[in-house]
C-alpha cells in the first residue's frame, strides 16, 4: 500500500478480514491458493508477497526507478533490505512478537508450515 502511494498507482483496493477467514473462501483461494494478504491481480496476473508486489509495482511505474533502481548497484541494495526484511526481521518479528498478541493466540493467523511446503513444491514441479 505504501509503494502503491508512493508510486500513485491506481488500485482498486478489496478488504478481506482476516479476522473473519475471508481469505479462506473458495473464491480468494482460487485467486492465491497461498490466501495471503496482500495480493495483486493484475487483470489476472496475480502475485503475492508484498515484496514481490511492491518491486512489480515499481517496475511497471513510469515513475518507479526512483524507489527500486534499475541499475544493478543501486537494486541490490534495495534488494539486499528487501531479504534482510523477509529473512531476518520479519521473521523474527514473527517469530517472537506475533504469538504473544491477544489477537492472534497461539499464531493462529500464521498458516502451518505443511501448507507453505505444499505452495513451494507446487511452484519448483
Ligand atoms: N510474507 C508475506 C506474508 C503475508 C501474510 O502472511 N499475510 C497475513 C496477514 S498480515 C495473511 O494473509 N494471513 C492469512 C493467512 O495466511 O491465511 C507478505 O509479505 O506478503
Amino acid at each position: 500500500m505504501m509503494t502503491a502511494k508512493v508510486l500513485g498507482a491506481d488500485l482498486n483496493i478489496k478488504i478481506l478480514n482476516i479476522l473473519k477467514k475471508e481469505q479462506l473462501t473458495p473464491e480468494f483461494i482460487k485467486v492465491n491458493p497461498q490466501h495471503t494478504i496482500p495480493t495483486l491481480n493484475d487483470n489476472g496476473f496475480v502475485i503475492s508477497e508484498s515484496r514481490a508486489i511492491a518491486a512489480y509495482l515499481a517496475d511497471s511505474s513510469p515513475n518507479g526507478e526512483e524507489i527500486y533502481p534499475k541499475d544493478i548497484k543501486k537494486r541490490a541494495r534495495v534488494e539486499e533490505m528487501l531479504y534482510f526484511d523477509i529473512g531476518r526481521l520479519y521473521s523474527n518479528f514473527i517469530g517472537t512478537y506475533w504469538r504473544l498478541l491477544p489477537l492472534n493466540p497461539g499464531g493462529a493467523l500464521i498458516s502451518p508450515i505443511g501448507h507453505k511446503i505444499i505452495i513451494l513444491s507446487r511452484s519448483i514441479i
